[in-house]
């Protein structure tokens, strides 16, 4: 995984893009909010950027992430159908109480993320 400056990502690491809203902060309902954005998987974290699709847009320092998710204790699933209107949609629980849903039409894609996110969460439980 590699943004346009070449950078190299490690094995472990995956990035791409996603649609992604909130819909739950510190245990509260929130609006939706839809935006597509550039997403890292670092280990535990879980980093948004808006709109960014990679180069030193968001790694050189100009854009900083929207969003950064701790998914130590996060729990991950396909959403609920109540959720969405949308296809292939994700819902990600933090332990910190924000709701997450991340979609893309892609399924196949939709479903690499949910496979990394759910093995982030199992290999980092514990820390
Ligand atoms: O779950 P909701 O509230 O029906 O979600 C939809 C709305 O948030 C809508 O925006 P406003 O009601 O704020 O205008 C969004 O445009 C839709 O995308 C939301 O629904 P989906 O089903 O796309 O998640």
């Amino acid at each position: 995984c590699r943004n346009s400056d070449n950078h190299c990502f490690r094995p472990s690491e995956k990035c791409g893009v996603l649609n992604m809203t909130k819909i739950t902060e510190h245990g509260k309902k929130v609006r939706k909010n839809w935006t597509s954005s550039w997403t890292v998987l670092q280990g535990s974290t879980l980093l948004f950027t808006k709109g960014q699709t990679g180069g030193s847009s968001w790694f050189g320092g100009q854009s900083k992430p929207e969003l950064t998710v701790d998914l130590r204790g996060a729990a991950v699933d396909w959403a609920p159908k109540d959720r969405s209107s949308k296809k292939h949609v994700v819902e990600l629980k933090t332990r910190q109480g924000t709701e997450l849903l991340i979609q893309s039409d892609h399924e196949a894609l939709v479903q690499d993320w949910l496979q990394a996110l759910q093995e982030s969460i199992s290999t980092h439980a514990w820390e």
